[in-house]
């Protein structure tokens, strides 16, 4: 009987936490990073930022232990081309969501440490303006658009 109540205990609090991350109102929702082919000099994360709060907030620089250097983008098409555009702050507005996902936002995660492969997890620290710092585990993963344009072929801009 009690081994029971453990286990649904146990289900309710797994079902939490595929519930998303909560930190100080924001909430991070699936958050993954797109495998890329060894030796590749940086990979693309992706998430879905919501802030349920009643203020805006802007996200303002991310860091992580397994990449040299992280920074916001943005995938704009200009004349039919991809083009990779350096966002210093993205606001998430109150009440509202913004997307990273591919050929919209992004974090260019450059200079892995290691080679990165389907299943790993990798900590990203992301900084908001307002000072407050939330590490958030991101899962590498395969592309599922096998129609997504390679990001690695992407011009870059700053
Ligand atoms: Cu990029």
């Amino acid at each position: 009987m009690q081994q029971r109540l453990i286990r649904s205990l146990a289900v309710i609090g797994a079902l939490l936490l595929v519930g998303g991350v909560m930190a100080g109102g924001i909430e991070f929702e699936d958050p993954w990073i797109r495998e890329a082919p060894p030796g590749a000099p940086s990979l693309a994360g992706y998430m879905v930022v919501k802030n349920p709060s009643a203020e805006g907030r802007s996200l303002v620089g991310a860091t992580s232990p397994a990449f040299g250097k992280v920074t916001l983008h943005r995938t704009e098409m200009e004349e039919g081309m991809a083009r990779m555009v350096h966002q210093e702050r993205v606001e998430v507005p109150a009440g509202g969501a913004v997307r990273f996902e591919p050929e919209g936002y992004h974090l260019m995660l450059m200079k892995p440490v290691e080679a990165l492969k389907a299943g790993d997890r990798v900590e990203i620290t992301l900084r908001f303006e307002d000072g407050e710092s939330v590490p958030v585990t991101f899962e590498v993963r395969k592309d599922v658009g096998a129609g997504h344009m390679q990001h690695q072929q992407m011009q870059h801009g700053q």
